[in-house]
């Protein structure tokens, strides 16, 4: 982890809206993500990189392997606390020369979360630049209203990865603050902050895994949604759904650093 101190981040955090961290996951398990995108890409063959949504996801070994690193759950911990799920997880991975750009949005627009208490972790699995795309911020808007669904325009999905975005009438962009990451860096996002990322137009790949970390407290209402627990104990009363672990099965997953003793029984 950097050199800042819990204090720190959690301070950057509240005041910025946002806070990098740097070398939060080792280059090895950096460059498993990079295999994993080509990995899926086989699979997947109709979807691009951009839209390897937590549908595609939830039951992959490596990403329960990833998403549960202590590294990532100790970091998580210090912005929900010790009952740690995953709500979702989605990998935009920008291609060379026609990767897609994100529109401006606050995530909290989308999300069926009561109460809205739920951090994003930003997993670079590639150096992430102005030149590739990386995720831009504006920071200080996690203290804005979140604007609802219906308040956002319609954006073109061949341009976009997601369907809808803030208009440029409903706010101001000259604060903008562009994440440069290196590979192995994480970002880490209040739902509320005005964010987003333009196309990539360089040579080089850009992965990205967005991982959203909620309490166990925090409710998903949406019908058949897989959550995954990580630590701690679910709360009675609220109604989430956990996915069972995966085994690992050869020639049925991407194998990875451990895969052989991984959640063997
Ligand atoms: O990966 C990007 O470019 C945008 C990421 C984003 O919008 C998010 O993680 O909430």
């Amino acid at each position: 982890m950097d050199t800042v101190t819990r204090t720190d981040l959690r301070k950057a955090y509240d005041e910025k809206g946002y806070v990098i961290v740097r070398s939060a996951i080792d280059p090895g398990l950096a460059a498993e993500m990079v295999d994993h995108i080509h990995w899926l890409g086989h699979k997947h063959p109709g979807v691009r990189p951009e839209h390897f949504h937590h549908n595609l996801l939830v039951n992959e070994p490596f990403i329960h392997h990833l998403v549960g690193d202590e590294r990532l759950l100790d970091l998580a911990e210090q912005f929900i606390g010790p009952d740690i799920a995953l709500f979702a997880a989605h990998y935009i991975a920008k291609e060379p020369t026609q990767g897609q750009a994100v529109m401006w949005h606050q995530d909290g627009s989308y999300w069926p979360l009561e109460p809205m208490e739920v951090t994003t972790l930003w997993v670079a699995g590639t150096d992430s630049t102005v030149e590739n795309g990386c995720m831009r911020v504006i920071p200080g808007t996690q203290n804005k209203r979140l604007l609802k669904r219906r308040e956002l325009m319609e954006l073109d999905r061949e341009k976009y990865v997601l369907g809808v975005g803030i208009r440029p009438d409903q706010m101001d962009d000259s604060d903008a603050v562009d994440l440069e990451l290196k590979a192995g860096d994480v970002s880490v996002h209040n739902p509320n902050i005005i964010h987003g990322s333009n196309a990539n137009t360089s040579e080089a790949w850009r992965v990205g895994l967005t991982l959203r970390y909620i309490p166990t407290s925090t409710w998903v209402k949406k019908e058949n949604h897989e959550n995954i627990l990580f630590r701690g104990t679910v709360v009675p009363g609220v109604d989430n759904a956990y996915a069972e672990r995966p085994r690992f099965i050869s020639g049925e997953h991407m194998p990875f650093k451990g895969c052989e003793t991984w959640n063997v029984v």
